[in-house]
């Protein structure tokens, strides 16, 4: 039987004269992205890449990474997709940890390569057609690792296998009807497992086309599906907010999202208010699901029947799930606990990294450090977190802890805390708190620039408060949900 990355690659060429991807001018039918594919595993062995070696990317999506990274497949090496937004020392972190072979970069983001890199770095232009032979591959070999914060300040690789790709979105489409008759919308970042896993691979493996957007935009979401045939968009809830927004100040719009089939929402709580006022607009219930980068997705409502308003619906076939107390009980319906899964899209590990990888299972269960309750009939609804540290800002996830890090390099910083607060537009709203160790004029400003220097822009404060002391316990230990409650009551 043909391996999952093989089902994959081999798919490419079978479905010859199907539309694959179209981004502005260019419209690739799946052969042309086989030879593209092609192409690029040539062109990366020819550098030098060999199996199990690492390929990053810095570059906004287009049909020419997404050649890349089925280019890097096929010679079997991993591909590390870095978020565009990074600064230098994000970017460094990455290359650092990964210790990629190879960065391919669009020319306009070299600005935030690090002074220091040692990578060589190539462009991501058409290459000459090339014959490529495709290097056999274990089923559990690593396909790519894909960054993600966590509660401490630097982010972890997770590395996912080819099976559990594969496997793990193969099911989340058959339980969506994906099929070749739709045309996807794509216009989530392909850093992430959302566009990348499900949105890419997911299209390919259901032998979709793709609409590619180098970023999101409500218009091209009206756009696609009125002009050009989407069938399927999917987006973090920061963009049916948007879309909402399109629609009050264009209600004709309304009419032409109706024609589409299909809208998902995940990566961040989808407010019942907003599914409710998307249905009203558009006539679609949007189909609510959740995952993590480790697991890939775990839980969806369901295509035909019941989407519920603040749930994430039921397991995703091939899922096992227990929600646990802090002492690894296992709780019945109706109490809130931690939620642990077993998926056959699990990651392998975090790469490089043993002991975060030892920290985040309990046996074979994931922790996956979301606070969830059960219904009887099986729905859960996500209810918060257990670490006040990670914070969820428009579907990105962050470390409290690195901008803290970040906001403490700064002289005038005596102590810090950086809190997410309930935000309409982004789920999330970073505000940090500072004891200043002298006087700082405009402290706001300065300090939100300071932090602004070094991380990407979505991880700025957008609020910085300055007071006399941090809430403390007994012990010195810094009191966050107090803080956050303060914040709040202000
Ligand atoms: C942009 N801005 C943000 C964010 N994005 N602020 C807070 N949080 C954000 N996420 C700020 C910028 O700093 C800037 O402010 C202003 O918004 C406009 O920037 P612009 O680049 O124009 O924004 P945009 O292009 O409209 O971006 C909004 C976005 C983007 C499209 C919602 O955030 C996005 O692509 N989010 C998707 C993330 C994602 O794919 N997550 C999936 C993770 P200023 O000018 O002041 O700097 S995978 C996952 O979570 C699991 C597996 C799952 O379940 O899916
Ligand atoms: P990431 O590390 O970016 O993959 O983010 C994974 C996290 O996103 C999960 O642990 C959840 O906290 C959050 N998440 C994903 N989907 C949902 C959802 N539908 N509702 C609430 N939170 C979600």
């Amino acid at each position: 039987m043909a391996t999952a990355r093989d089902q994959l690659l081999g798919s490419l060429a079978s479905r010859g004269d199907r539309l694959a991807l179209v981004q502005d001018e260019t419209r690739w039918t799946y052969a042309q992205l086989d030879a593209a594919m092609r192409s690029w595993g040539r062109e990366l062995r020819d550098a030098g890449v060999g199996r199990g070696d690492r390929v990053a990317v810095l570059a906004p999506s287009s049909p020419q990474l997404i050649a890349a990274m089925l280019g890097t497949y096929a010679i079997g090496a991993i591909w590390v997709p870095i978020n565009n937004r990074y600064r230098a020392a994000e970017v460094g972190h990455i290359l650092e940890d990964a210790g990629p072979s190879l960065l391919l970069c669009d020319p306009g983001l070299r600005g935030a390569v690090p002074a220091t890199n040692t990578v060589a770095v190539r462009g991501l232009e058409d290459r000459p057609a090339a014959t490529l032979d495709i290097v056999p591959l274990p089923d559990d070999a690593p396909a790519m690792l894909v960054y993600t914060s966590g509660t401490t300040g630097r982010s972890k690789g997770a590395t996912l296998s080819h099976a559990a790709i594969v496997e793990g979105i193969a099911a989340l489409t058959g339980l969506w009807g994906w099929s070749q008759e739709d045309v996807l919308s794509l216009q989530l970042p392909l850093f992430h497992v959302h566009g990348l896993c499900i949105g890419v691979h997911g299209s390919l493996l259901a032998g979709m086309s793709m609409l590619v957007h180098a970023r999101f935009s409500a218009r091209a979401v009206v756009d696609d599906i009125a002009q050009h045939g989407a069938s399927v968009f999917m987006g973090v809830p920061t963009m049916y907010t948007r879309l909402l927004a399109h629609l009050d100040a264009n209600p004709s719009d309304a009419a032409s999202l109706r024609a589409a089939r299909l809208f998902t929402a995940g990566s961040a709580a989808l407010p019942a208010a907003d599914l409710e006022a998307f249905e009203r607009h558009t006539g679609h219930r949007i189909l609510e699901r959740y995952g993590m980068s480790e697991t890939l997705i775990t839980f969806s409502n369901p295509l035909a029947g019941e989407r519920r308003p603040g749930s994430v619906g039921r397991e995703v076939p091939g899922v096992r799930s227990r929600i646990v107390d802090e002492n690894g009980a296992e709780l019945g319906a109706g109490v809130v606990g931690e939620l642990q899964v077993q998926s056959p899209a699990m990651m392998t590990d975090y790469w490089n990294n043993p002991e975060a990888t030892a920290a985040s299972f309990d046996g074979p269960w994931f922790r996956t450090g979301d606070v969830v309750e059960r219904d009887e009939d099986g729905y859960v609804r996500i209810v918060g977190r257990m670490s006040v540290d990670i914070i969820k800002s428009g579907g990105f996830k962050i470390s409290a802890r690195e901008i803290e890090e970040a906001l403490l390099l700064h002289p005038a910083v005596a102590e810090v805390a950086v809190v997410g607060l309930p935000d309409e537009t982004w789920g999330e709203r970073i505000e940090a708190v500072v004891v200043l160790a002298q006087p700082l004029s405009d402290a706001e400003a300065t300090l939100v620039a300071h932090a602004a220097a070094s991380l990407a822009d979505y991880k700025k404060p957008r609020a910085v408060h300055v007071v006399d002391a941090l809430p403390r316990n007994a012990l010195g230990k810094l009191q966050k949900v107090a803080l956050k409650h303060q914040l709040l009551a202000t």
